[in-house]
């Protein structure tokens, strides 16, 4: 059957990334295709929203860059909150520069991701490149790529041949690439004459969700899960500022009412795709 009938689980066992499918577990034993992106600046407040929206997820989205008081205790402490609530962790780091250097930035300096981020993304900006350097790192740990073939900004300029482009690497190295960062399915996206698709399943991790508001006054473009998971056939709801709100979710009650309404509202998205 087509990906987009196929359930979580039945995806789970045909990936042989260990990433991927830890993350399709995850969905399917939490029913939830949630991902909770964390942009606040204090551990604490960091910490509180983690806790707070665990149950209802199955990734958080850390910069942690952003964090300003970040010493590597926070680190453990995700990770011992990840396994509490059972979901796993993608750096949202966006790495854009030559093999060599992401190498680098991925395995060493303050943050040492590939240690403790299950998952990161790349622009495919600067070729496939990018991709070696990175996996040398992080394919003998077990962790995953996305690359970002489209944004949700206002403007972007990763469309058309670009976004093509972006598939292709991805094709040429199965192990390491487990899906995108994209606003739709990249399914049969810039194949050749003669290439097929077939046995391909990229995961579709997507931002720019919203149930609210249509955008932030600074470029950001918000859709609904219902189009982003039914419509557009794409499979985990990226959702910060729409859960956490404007005070860095100060009140945990409210915080949780958004979790449980995101995750209710992607996974009915996702049983109606499937038709269950
Ligand atoms: P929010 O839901 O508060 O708008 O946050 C969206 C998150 O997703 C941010 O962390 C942003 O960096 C990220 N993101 C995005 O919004 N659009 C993209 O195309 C790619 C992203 O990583």
């Amino acid at each position: 059957a087509s990906i987009l009938k196929q359930t979580y689980s039945q995806r789970a066992a045909n990936h042989t990334n260990p990433a991927a499918k830890a993350l399709l577990e995850t969905i399917a034993r939490k029913r939830s295709n949630l991902c909770v992106s964390v942009d606040v600046t204090k551990k604490a407040d960091f910490l509180r929203i983690i806790d707070v929206v665990g149950p209802y997820i199955c990734l958080v989205k850390t910069h942690v860059d952003v964090i300003e008081d970040f010493d590597y205790s926070l680190v453990e402490q995700l990770q011992e909150l990840s396994v509490k609530h059972d979901f796993q962790i993608f750096e949202d780091r966006k790495f854009a520069d030559i093999g060599n250097t992401v190498a680098l930035q991925y395995s060493s300096g303050v943050y040492k991701i590939a240690q403790w981020s299950h998952i990161t993304n790349a622009h495919p900006v600067p070729g496939p490149s990018i991709i070696t350097g990175l996996s040398s790192v992080g394919l003998p740990l077990g962790r995953g790529l996305l690359l970002l073939a489209e944004m949700s900004t206002k403007g972007s300029l990763a469309v058309g041949s670009y976004t093509e482009e972006a598939v292709r690497m991805a094709r040429a190295n199965r192990d390491f690439v487990i899906g995108f960062i994209a606003q739709r399915r990249m399914d049969g996206i810039g194949l050749r004459d003669g290439e097929s698709s077939a046995g391909e399943d990229f995961l579709v991790l997507t931002p720019g969700v919203g149930l609210d508001v249509k955008g932030d006054g600074m470029g950001q473009q918000y859709r609904t899960p219902r189009e982003v998971v039914l419509e557009s056939g794409c499979d985990v709801i990226i959702v910060g500022r729409g859960i956490y709100g404007k005070d860095n979710g100060a009140n945990p009650d409210a915080v949780r009412a958004q979790a449980e309404r995101y995750r209710a509202e992607g996974w009915k998205a996702y049983q109606e795709r499937i038709g269950s």
